[in-house]
């Protein structure tokens, strides 16, 4: 049995990971219209790991017996300054979520709960390759600049991404 607090911190992180999908499918939306055919495609696929991540989640409530709630999710940004600026967001999104769960774990530490503490540990290792892969591709952004051969280069990188379930990472 989890303790309300955790119940309720890990509530709102399901919220997050399904807001989480829906900001990137945002992202999609104005990188497809701006013509950043490999940009949507890269943010498609990052929908769909953060709909993993919220059902990764989903199944542990389930599986813990917690009385789940299912609050609205928010709606997000489809409008964009630039390419860059889309992955600048999409970082501090990410940046944000990491200190979430880096929160919750501390709430799960303090309370002695090891299972949720250990299911959160996958999540805060997910972080650092999410932040590292965004960091990277805006660096590469700025290496190019305004070079329209050079972002249409990363849009042919970034069009070769395909959806690997996280989950079923150990
Ligand atoms: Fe990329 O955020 Fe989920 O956890």
């Amino acid at each position: 049995m989890i303790q309300a607090t955790i119940q309720k911190a890990l509530i709102e992180q399901l919220n997050r990971e399904f807001h989480s999908a829906y900001i990137y499918l945002g992202m999609s939306a104005y990188c497809s219209k701006e013509g950043f055919n490999g940009a949507s495609n890269w943010f498609l696929v990052q929908y769909q790991e953060e709909i993993a991540h919220g059902m990764k989640l989903f199944k542990y409530l389930e599986d813990q017996s917690v009385e789940l709630q299912l609050p609205a999710i928010e709606a997000v940004a489809v409008e964009f300054d630039s390419l860059l600026n889309v992955f600048e967001k999409s970082l501090a999104h990410e940046q944000f979520m990491t200190q979430n769960l880096n929160d919750i774990s501390d709430i799960a530490m303090k309370e002695k709960d090891h299972a949720t503490y250990n299911l959160l540990q996958w999540y805060v290792t997910e972080q650092v390759e999410e932040e590292a892969t965004v960091s990277e591709i805006i660096d590469h952004i700025k290496l190019v600049g305004d070079n329209g051969y050079g972002l249409y280069t990363i849009d042919k990188e970034l069009a070769t991404r395909t959806f690997v379930d996280p989950t079923s990472k150990a």
